[in-house]
């Protein structure tokens, strides 16, 4: 009978050394941005241990940690776990992480066992999920499924660094990204293990749950521009406050997303203001905002509503806007087949089968275009994520180890 709990305190004390290497030197905080010194240290100690497990790895163009174990069938397919090794700033531990090293112990117990399983296995910790630094996610996954576009290629960061550039400090090769395509004729199938990042396992104390569907998500950035002036002699009626539309935006959007519900969330989460000072009269805000939905219809109508508001308010306010969709992203449906498969395994470890739609966006949205993809949640503490509270039970990320590697054994027999 394997030992979770012992592998699981592996796992966990893992985590806990790669959380030690932060873009933050005073260790305060867990910060590692695609491309930083702390991603690519981190990334380094990853490496070690894949390559300790025995799996062959390779660093693609864009910088995806990838792991192979080749099956001894000649024409076998592909089958790819993965989650990411980036972070947000103040990050939790577990956002990625997990599942790369729950992943990689699956792959480490195969190997111990000797196991020739009917399809390759290939581990993957993708670079940029995040898409913290140049605000695009899904990055390395998007190279690993071929959607990668080159013109991506020409955004800046916050430094004014292109990620071509970033690409090419860090050891990386533009040259190379349609290439580090994994083929789709190649592909079994794709499954993630993530922390929930939400509260309904905690709430119902079920320690690991399927996902059925992962919500559709618009990245936008506005720009509203008014006029700078002088914060004591500028009469209030005749002013042109840039922060003040842009806030009446995000509270507008509140009310909006409130209203509407139905799994419809609306965040503005970077908001900056050139040139600002404390008796200057805010003339431009830039800020980002977040706008997703399940449901692809309600997304397009909240999408359109709230710009149509956005635009009146600028018109009423005698401030220019600027709207610029970033990215756009589909819902998108798990395979229900290997969700049948992921199923049984959690059902045979005595837990009810839960099925969420995941609010956050996972790698397994590019993976998904390509291959039967799917995702197993485990319970985090209060639902808590992109927060250094974020935490984890060693008992429920055992008994998804046991899931997880039931599943697998079952992919197996499945494809003998
Ligand atoms: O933003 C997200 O949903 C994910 O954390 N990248
Ligand atoms: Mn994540
Ligand atoms: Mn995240």
């Amino acid at each position: 009978m394997p030992d979770y709990s012992t592998r699981t305190a592996h796992i966990l004390s893992r985590i806990h050394e790669l959380a030690a290497i932060s873009e933050d030197a005073t260790g305060a905080t867990v910060t590692r941005r695609f491309g930083t010194p702390a991603f690519l240290k981190g990334r380094d100690l990853v490496q070690g241990w894949f390559e300790a497990a025995g799996l062959e790895t390779r660093l693609d163009g864009i910088g995806n940690l990838r792991g192979r174990l080749a099956s001894r069938r000649p024409r076998a397919k592909t089958f790819v776990l993965a989650s990411h090794i980036d972070t947000v700033v103040n990050a939790g531990k577990y956002d990625g992480p997990l599942g790369v090293l729950m992943g990689l112990d699956l792959v480490e117990s195969i190997i111990q066992q000797g196991l020739d399983l009917p399809f390759h296995l290939e581990l993957i910790a993708f670079s940029d999920e995040e898409g913290v630094r140049f605000h695009i996610t899904y990055l390395g996954s998007k190279v690993v499924t071929g959607a990668f576009d080159p013109a991506l290629l020409q955004r800046i960061d916050a430094d004014g660094i292109t990620l071509a550039q970033a690409i090419d400090e860090m050891g990386g090769n533009t040259a190379q990204l349609a290439a580090d395509a994994l083929p789709p004729t190649e592909w079994l199938g794709y499954f993630e293990l993530h922390i929930e990042q939400g509260p309904v396992l905690w709430e119902s104390g079920v320690p690991v749950a399927l996902v059925t569907a992962i919500a559709g998500q618009q990245r936008m950035e506005l720009t509203w521009t008014g006029m700078a002036g002088h914060a004591g002699t500028v009469p209030m009626p005749m002013r042109q406050d840039a922060l003040a539309a842009a806030s009446e935006f995000v509270l507008a959007t509140e009310a909006f997303a409130l209203a509407h519900g139905h799994g419809l969330v609306a965040t503005v989460g970077q908001l900056r203001i050139p040139y600002s000072a404390s008796n200057v009269i805010p003339g431009q805000v830039i800020h980002s905002f977040d706008l997703r939905s399940p449901d692809a219809d309600q997304l397009a109508a909240a999408y359109a509503g709230i710009q149509t508001q956005a635009e009146a308010l600028a018109a009423r306010r005698g401030v220019g806007l600027t709207w610029q969709l970033v990215q756009a992203t589909a819902p998108v449906q798990c395979d229900h087949e290997l969700n049948r498969l992921l199923g049984q395994a959690i059902a045979a470890g005595g837990y009810e089968v839960v099925g969420l739609v995941s609010g956050a966006g996972h790698d397994a949205v590019p993976a998904s275009a390509v291959a039967p993809a799917t995702m197993a949640f485990i319970r985090c503490y209060k639902g808590i994520s992109h927060n250094p509270l974020e935490n984890v039970e060693a008992a429920d990320v055992a008994a998804a180890m046991a899931v997880a590697e039931r599943f697998l054994l079952e992919l197996k027999d499945a494809h003998n």
